[in-house]
């Protein structure tokens, strides 16, 4: 609580964090007619684009989907780059609010302590960092799966002299790395994106490495305006929107109609070749043989291609081994791949060392630097690139208090359980985008919000119009979504990493499916057969 105490706010919807799910939902509310606002806990929009600044930070998503589909904002605005940059994404949002006018009501640097259900009003009041108070009918939170951060509890942190950066709250104003020693834990998105920027630039760089990132060929290339612009008007981009309802993952493809020994050995190369050389991006993920991310020997000759490509961009045989190992630590693509512009020709410099913390433990952090069983490297900027408790650590850690008292993490302690990754039994008018048990981690980001918000925009309308005043999923519906994560996930090859999509990386953390493994499409069909059978799965007041 702060000291201020500022007048009791009442809405119809409060929106929490300035990202494209509450952005959406903010503009298609206020077109119900609903008094909505936003309350954003950073000074700028753009969620994950303004806290992780990190240098060379850039979305693995390729235009035009990684936007949101309102033909009002995208007629207007042309991404310059294949992969879009963090600085080009924080104006885009800058952007939408301008066009959509959000900006009135959007509340900066408010940050959403915890809620409480008011049973007699069925209302929340939501209580935020400068002790004002708001009531709301709808609760809102757009917080995304990735603004919990994680710091593994390493000996001895606080006793670094030098400076310590985690890529989860990179400083705004940006670091000067130019002639400095650098260490580096963690090779995952943010890593593998920093290693490039501070490789070239750094004196020396010390990566600790736990897991080889999988990485995949980016293929960045500018945009031609004039192309964007043939492709807007002809309806290639309307089609493209379109599409992103009907894959796996909201991207432009999706997996082929075969397995991969349907192929001979040389048209499985030549695919492969295709895929991840020739095409780049996700492809080789997400466009490949159906049977891929099911089937171990499929897995393999995934693998083995890619370990085969990858080496040649490494000479050192070391480095080799540690970067593309002969073994695979987890089949391919069961942890996200990062896409990668010069990764590999960035770490065989000479002045960039790996060392693999599994055969050399990091054993402390002393006042100069790292100390692993090999001995000690001393740094003067420690950067961390470790993470987040992802997907369920955003909501869990807020003290929101649903009917009978818990909060979102009591009700989770023996297991995280949904109404369709959208909703929580106990937890009534509350809705979330982008979380836990959706297709969230495995989608396209803008597509996946694009999908929960149609079906949030949806049912407030039918809701509001039905004079409803208190909706809340049963404990049924999150048994039978529990139900069917656990069956996709466990149908796959998933479960054989220790990846963040299972909340492993969290020490002592449960392991369990934390995103929905069956695809947009079953997605969509579930909230739209919850809608048709008249809310069935629902109590409704
Ligand atoms: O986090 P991560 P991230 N000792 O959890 C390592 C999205 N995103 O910020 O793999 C040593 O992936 C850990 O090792 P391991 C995207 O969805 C997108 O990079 O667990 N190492 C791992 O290497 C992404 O996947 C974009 O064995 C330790 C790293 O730290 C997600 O956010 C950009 C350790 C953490 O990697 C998360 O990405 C950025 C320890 N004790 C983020 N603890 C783009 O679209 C952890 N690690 C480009």
């Amino acid at each position: 609580m702060g000291s201020i105490q500022e007048p009791t706010e009442e809405l119809d919807v409060l929106l929490v964090g300035a990202g494209f799910g509450s952005f959406t939902l903010m503009n298609r509310l206020r077109k119900q007619g609903l008094k909505v606002k936003i309350y954003e806990k950073g000074a700028a929009s753009g969620g994950i684009w303004y806290w992780n600044c990190y240098p060379g930070a850039r979305v693995d998503s390729d235009t035009p989907i990684y936007q949101l589909f309102d033909k009002d904002l995208w007629e207007d605005f042309t991404f310059k780059e294949r992969y879009a940059g963090g600085p080009e994404l924080r104006r885009y949002f800058e952007y939408i609010e301008k066009k959509w006018d959000l900006k009135k009501d959007i509340t900066y640097n408010k940050h959403v302590d915890g809620a409480t259900f008011d049973e007699k009003i069925h209302k929340w009041t939501v209580d935020t960092s400068d002790g004002a108070e708001v009531i709301c009918k709808w609760f809102i939170p757009c917080i995304g799966f990735a603004s919990k951060k994680f710091t593994p509890p390493f000996k001895g942190l606080s006793d670094f002299r030098g400076d310590v950066y985690h890529t989860a709250i990179w400083p705004q104003h940006g670091i000067n790395f130019k002639g400095k020693r650098v260490a580096q834990v963690g090779t995952g998105a943010s890593g593998i994106q920093c290693i490039q920027e501070i490789g070239p630039k750094a004196k020396h760089l010390t990566i600790y490495q736990r897991t080889p990132n999988y990485c995949l060929p980016m293929n960045q290339r500018k945009l031609d305006p004039e192309e964007e612009e043939r492709k807007k008007k002809d309806g290639t981009y309307e089609k493209n929107f379109a599409k992103t309802y009907t894959t796996f993952a909201g991207f432009l493809y999706d997996f082929l109609e075969k397995n991969t020994f349907d192929d001979t050995p040389e048209e499985r190369e030549k695919l492969f070749e295709r895929l991840m050389v020739e095409e780049g991006g996700f492809r080789f993920w997400l466009n490949t043989y159906k049977d891929m991310l099911y089937d171990q020997k499929a897995n393999d000759e995934a693998y083995n291609f890619w370990k085969k490509t990858v080496r040649k961009r490494i000479a050192d045989p070391k480095k080799q081994e540690l970067l593309a190992p002969d073994q695979p630590p987890h089949p391919w693509g069961t942890k996200r791949p990062s896409l990668e512009q010069n990764f590999y020709e960035v770490v065989s410099m000479d002045h960039v060392d790996i060392i693999d913390v599994n055969t050399d433990k990091i054993i402390e952090i002393t006042e100069k630097g790292i100390r692993t069983e090999s001995g000690i490297v001393e740094v003067d900027i420690l950067v961390l690139a470790t993470g987040f408790d992802s997907v369920t650590g955003s909501l869990a850690q807020l003290n929101i208090q649903g009917t009978t008292g818990g909060t979102i993490a009591d009700h989770w302690a023996s297991g995280t359980k949904t109404a369709m990754g959208i909703a929580i039994a106990e937890f009534p008018n509350m809705f979330f985008l982008y979380g836990p048990q959706a297709p969230t981690a495995f989608s396209n980001g803008p597509s996946c919000t694009a999908v929960q918000a149609d079906w949030v925009e949806k049912t407030i309308k039918d809701l509001e119009s039905q004079k409803i005043t208190r909706f809340e999923a049963k404990a049924g519906t999150e048994d039978e979504w529990a139900r069917r994560m656990k069956e996709e996930w466990d149908a796959s090859l998933f479960p054989l990493a220790k990846s963040w999509y299972q909340g492993a990386n969290i020490p002592g953390r449960r392991v369990e499916p934390l995103n929905w493994a069956g695809g947009i499409p079953a997605y969509i069909k579930t909230l739209d057969d919850s809608i048709a059978n008249d809310y069935q799965g629902w109590n409704i007041i």
